[in-house]
């Protein structure tokens, strides 16, 4: 909980729970939780494990709970998403790189399961990465479920890395047995306006941009617009018809500024923000860039309302992993910028990982973060990735980071 954490919490020891894992495990792990069921992928051991609590201090053996997704998808396990009737797992450097998605439904509550008890989506084409982030959005076909949105943040359709996003909706894979399946087949693709754009870096699913009551799709493009950056917004209403009409775009400000890297919303006070990371801004030390979103999108460069950086000189990189979630139930959300590229005093790429308490939108923000985790040995890379899951089941996320244990270096 925010307010509780010191300052400057030390990662290892003022963590609520830790869970040790084996060098052959890897370092990239994610968690994810629904309903009181906890999951955790490995993408380097390409399995997603099922662990149960309490969680102290203990060993993964200690806490697995019998159930095992495996996959011999090179990657199964970079991300993990699941609902009350599916785990979907992407593995996008599987098949050289075109990337699968697996989709578990009635799965059992232990045992080793094959990726053949998965319906399995496949990528375009070598390259594409796709899998590489999925998103669970709002249901708008109306069948109960939620639609899936699919990156291929590498897609080469009619340019090289234009990148693109796959918009599946879950009516599509109904009457589908298990197996596997080419994503063009189920998917509507939206695509790059230019080859090396590398649209689908980041997506959004959470923000409803026109206001017309149906959540609309957000995409980023960090190395779109002549390496500026853009970001670009498909109203959900055009999803649902199948016409996927792109709308309004905003430009990055800054050459090679990475705009668009990163993509979150963030309840506010008085209503739902954008969050945009831009890791390569000033020269690499980085920027998040937050817009109110009334209006949020015209074409050309509109002006954030607030653009955030980190006050250490030796940051880099800050915005490279961005996420908001609410970690303290007051309604609000947290918003939590990671900089894993930093040097912290001697160390290198220790990284850093910075914290804003929600309630002190909007005036403090720029005041400083009011935590900020650093890592205590080189190349720990703190911040680089974090997970937020309710693994108690109490209604309220965790924070989750994976980090390289000390004796590995
Ligand atoms: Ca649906
Ligand atoms: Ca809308
Ligand atoms: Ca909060």
């Amino acid at each position: 909980m925010p307010n509780r954490w010191p300052a400057s919490p030390d990662p290892l020891t003022d963590a609520t729970s830790s869970i040790r894992g084996a060098v052959s495990l890897g370092v990239g792990w994610r968690v994810s939780a629904h309903n009181g069921r906890t999951l955790v992928a490995q993408p380097d051991a390409q399995r997603v494990v099922a662990i149960a609590p309490p969680f102290g201090n203990q060993t993964l053996a200690d806490v697995a709970q019998g159930l095992v997704l495996s996959s011999l998808d090179v990657s199964f396990g970079t991300t993990v998403v699941q609902t009350d009737e599916w785990v979907v797992v992407g593995a996008p450097e599987a098949g050289l790189s075109a990337g699968t998605v697996s989709i578990y439904r009635d799965l059992p509550q232990t045992g080793v399961v094959p990726q053949e008890d998965a319906l399995r989506l496949t990528g375009a084409t070598p390259g594409d990465r796709t899998g590489t982030s999925i998103e669970l959005c709002a249901d708008t076909d109306g069948d109960g479920l939620s639609e899936l949105l699919i990156s291929a943040p590498t897609l080469t359709a009619n340019s090289p890395l234009q990148g693109g996003v796959w918009w599946v909706p879950s009516s599509s894979l109904t009457n589908l047995a298990d197996g596997s399946v080419p994503i063009a087949a189920v998917g509507l693709l939206l695509t790059g306006v230019s080859g090396g754009d590398r649209l689908g870096s980041s997506i959004l699913c959470t923000l409803d941009v026109d206001d017309d009551g149906v959540n609309d799709v957000v995409v980023g493009a960090p190395l779109g617009a002549s390496g500026d950056g853009y970001i670009q917004w498909i109203s959900g209403q055009t999803l649902r018809d199948g016409t996927a009409t792109a709308s309004g775009i905003v430009l990055g400000s800054s050459s090679n500024g990475w705009f668009g890297g990163q993509l979150r919303s963030l309840r506010t006070v008085d209503d739902v923000w954008l969050a945009v990371g831009a890791a390569g801004a000033n020269n690499g030390a980085g920027q998040v860039l937050l817009y109110n979103p009334t209006p949020l999108f015209t074409t050309g460069r509109r002006r954030p309302n607030t653009t955030l950086s980190s006050l250490d000189s030796d940051t880099r990189h800050f915005g490279r992993h961005l996420t908001t979630g609410d970690l303290d139930a007051d309604g609000l959300d947290e918003l939590i910028v990671g900089a894993s590229d930093s040097t912290v005093g001697d160390d290198l790429t220790a990284g850093r990982l910075l914290v804003w308490n929600g309630q002190d939108w909007p005036t403090a923000l720029i005041d400083g973060a009011d935590h900020v985790v650093e890592g205590r040995h080189a190349f720990e890379r703190v911040g680089r990735w974090t997970s937020l899951a309710d693994t108690d089941n109490n209604g309220t996320v965790e924070l989750y980071m994976s980090l390289r244990a000390a004796e590995l270096q």
